[in-house]
């Protein structure tokens, strides 16, 4: 199977499975697990803030940040095709009692202006709307196709809003992917966000775990809500050890996902029926359109598992995204299948219900 539903689908390399074997543990609920510490370390240093805390996985990351910056009643704001909107089973306001407010971005790229965060802040308490506690960006954005936002345009938003009090926190799932793309450092993108939760088990290939960065004393109190959540591991520098290898190693390879999923963005748009700009192609994450082709999303999922390609999809659209599993020689056998897949369109079955949301 050609696996291109996700980079979370990656699979831990040797030499991150030789260090899992011999890593040094202890208990990380007591600080004493050496490889925990040495992976919060690593990440604080790279990405130049003062502290960092290994969690299970991104959502839980987030979720930490957002407890962290707001208070019940409250609001936070996010991109309307944001993860920590659409994609977190509403934990926000599960756990932190707080109304997310969407704002779609006008742009294609899904990247908030300080123009369209602005008009929708509550800074004065006027007792009918909740107060804004919290900006959420995304770099890079999921769902607009892993598209970028570079560091002007975060400063931008981020020293405006610290003008008037209010923290941004970044959900850098991919933050690495951007900075290749820009050929800079994470450290160079996210400096003026108040804190970053970065994972190490997408594009980096790590089995389990993200990252959150930020001040000494947003990560003590980050460190109290990932108990509270239950997310005090006790030996886990055996999953630090891998962490740790995807860290230091994963992002010198990033460009080779980046030239492969720009490659599928060009053999897709010869395809009749679908619709994609190669160009806007930057990082790992290619998502395309079908609705010309006559087919749902789902059946032209289906046709593609057939031939031993895995995508997903929603709407009228199908998500495809490169990582360290998938060759360059995957890539033509995936576009050979997605036209085998569409031109086959009036001679087999409907297989199924249209999709909505993605894997
Ligand atoms: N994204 C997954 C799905 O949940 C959609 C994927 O396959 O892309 N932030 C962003 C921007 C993400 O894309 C994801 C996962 C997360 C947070 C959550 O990370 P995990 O899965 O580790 O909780």
């Amino acid at each position: 199977m050609i696996d291109l539903r996700s980079d979370t689908v990656t699979k831990p390399t040797d030499a991150m499975r030789a260090a899992m074997a011999s890593a040094e543990v202890g208990d990380d609920v007591y600080g004493e697990d050496p490889t925990v510490n040495r992976l919060e370390e690593r990440a604080a240093e790279i990405f130049d803030k003062e502290a960092a805390l290994f969690v299970p996985s991104g959502c839980m990351g987030n979720q930490i940040a957002i407890k962290v910056h707001s208070k019940p009643g409250d609001e936070i704001i996010a991109e309307d095709r944001s993860h920590i909107y659409l994609n977190e089973m509403a934990s926000s306001a599960v756990i932190s009692g707080v109304l997310t407010r969407p704002v779609r971005s006008e742009d294609r790229s899904g990247h908030l202006t300080w123009s369209e965060i602005e008009p929708v802040l509550n800074i004065e308490h006027d007792y009918h709307g909740a107060r804004t506690d919290l900006i959420c960006l995304e770099n890079s954005h999921n769902m607009a196709g892993g598209t970028v936002m570079n560091a002007e345009q975060c400063k931008n938003i981020c020293d405006r809003a610290h003008a008037l009090g209010v923290p941004i926190h970044l959900d850098g799932a991919r933050i690495f992917n951007s900075a290749v793309a820009f050929d800079t450092t994470v450290a160079d993108l996210t400096r003026h966000c108040d804190s970053v939760q970065f994972c190490l088990s997408k594009g980096l290939g790590a089995p389990v775990g993200s990252m959150l960065v930020g001040t000494k004393a947003f990560i003590d109190e980050a460190r109290a809500w990932r108990k509270r959540l239950g997310g005090g591991m006790r030996q886990v520098g055996v999953l630090a050890a891998a962490g740790l290898i995807a860290l230091e190693e994963s992002p010198k390879r990033l460009h080779e996902d980046h030239a492969n999923a720009r490659r599928l963005a060009e053999g897709l748009a010869e395809i009749d029926g679908i619709s994609i700009d190669p160009s806007s192609v930057v990082t790992n994450i290619v998502i395309f359109d079908v609705s010309e082709t006559g087919l749902f999303q789902s059946e032209i999922c289906v046709r593609l598992k057939l031939h031993n390609v895995l995508a997903s999809g929603w709407d009228s659209v199908i998500r495809m995204v490169a990582h360290n599993g998938i060759a360059s020689n995957d890539i033509d056998t995936a576009i050979a299948a997605i036209r085998k897949s569409v031109s086959r369109s009036k001679h087999v079955a409907f297989l199924g219900p249209p999709e909505r949301s993605p894997a």
